[in-house]
């Protein structure tokens, strides 16, 4: 073999030995193998001084030129292997963005929430607006307005959260609807829900509660309209049928007012510990609105009648879904919320 044919028969090994080379480790160690300072290429460069002079030029070209191949060659080789492991490495790291991901605690609509979003419904199908009020009010609101008089009993009866003299926690909703009748024109039909407060804490009573009232006032309302609405929402709310009966009764800001029951929905009306064995279950108070209670509203009673209603939220609640003790609304315990 003449000596270029042994320099092209390197060159032809390196070239080998490079398309095998699979990482790159594996070809740093073919270049140190080839082009290293004991290297194979390296080695016929140090051959050159042995050699005749006549051979020595051509010899040196040779060598010089598979030098320059191999090291286009390995360059080319590192290249292309630095791409595939670039690929490995974005194959490996690659997520599937299609699956589900991982769901955190999701919370769910307080019991009483449902409630009110339910009975809101309901009322809106029938005609009436939600509006809303403070719950910082004034005794004129809370009371004068609503014809329960500085030295009326009710006052004693509601216990009342007072912030100043004049000035407290309202008792009940009635304030937001004389409000909204002083704003407004009639035909009046709205409800108006939110938080209430008497100083009053026991197994059934909580200081803060929920109410729902509800007003309507319009030329010709009458008691006959009341008792259509409430049996119509009754029946709604409970998804059934119960018998209801209008109770006479005494609210300083309703006349005639009246307390409602309904056939109890533990026992059909036979008679329970629910119901105390009377077979009836009392859900809410109404009547016609008093025409001094509509002067304070500044609609005209010669004109104008309407009826009103209260209902307690936690009550109807209770009722419908079965809840045995108030509190669980206010303790916050998460294996009863976690069931609404
Ligand atoms: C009850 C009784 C009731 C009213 C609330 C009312 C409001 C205005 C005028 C007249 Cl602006 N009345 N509200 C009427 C009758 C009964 O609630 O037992 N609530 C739990």
């Amino acid at each position: 073999m003449s000596a270029e044919e042994s320099v092209q028969s390197i060159e032809n090994s390196a070239t080998e030995v490079i398309e095998h080379a699979d990482s790159l480790s594996d070809l740093e160690a073919v270049k140190v193998q080839y082009l290293g300072k004991n290297g194979i290429v390296t080695e016929q460069l140090k051959r050159i001084s042995s050699l005749p002079a006549e051979e020595r030029k051509s010899f040196g070209q040779a060598v010089n030129r598979i030098k320059t191949q191999i090291a286009e060659q390995i360059q080319a080789r590192h290249e292309c292997l630095e791409q595939v492991a670039l690929n490995q490495q974005f194959l490996d790291q690659s997520i599937d963005v299609t699956l589900p991901g991982r769901s955190g605690t999701i919370g769910s609509i307080h019991p009483i929430s449902r409630t009110l979003r339910r009975m809101e419904q309901i009322f809106d199908q029938l005609g009436f607006n939600t509006v809303e009020g403070p719950e910082i009010e004034n005794d004129y609101y809370n009371f004068e307005a609503l014809n329960i008089p500085a030295n009326h009993p009710a006052r004693a009866m509601h216990d009342t959260f007072y912030i100043s003299d004049h000035v407290l926690l309202r008792t009940h909703t009635s304030p937001v609807q004389v409000r909204f009748m002083k704003e407004h024109e009639p035909p009046i039909r709205i409800i108006a829900p939110g938080k209430v407060f008497r100083c009053d804490s026991d197994v059934t009573h909580t200081p803060m509660f929920h109410q729902l009232e509800g007003l309507s006032v319009d030329e010709g309302v009458t008691f006959a309209d009341l008792k259509g609405v409430i049996i119509h929402f009754i029946h709604e709310f409970f998804e059934a049928e119960p018998k209801v009966r209008f109770r006479s009764s005494y609210f300083p800001f309703t006349e005639p007012s009246a307390e409602v029951d309904m056939g109890c929905v533990f026992c059909g009306g036979k008679g329970c510990r629910i119901c105390r064995y009377t077979g009836w279950i009392e859900v809410l108070g109404c009547g016609m609105v008093h025409p001094e209670v509509l002067k304070h509203g500044k609609v005209d009673p010669d004109k104008y009648t309407g009826y009103a209603f209260g209902l307690g939220i936690e009550r109807f609640t209770m009722l419908r879904y079965g809840v045995s003790d108030l509190r669980y609304f206010f303790n916050s315990e998460l294996s009863f919320l976690r069931q609404f």
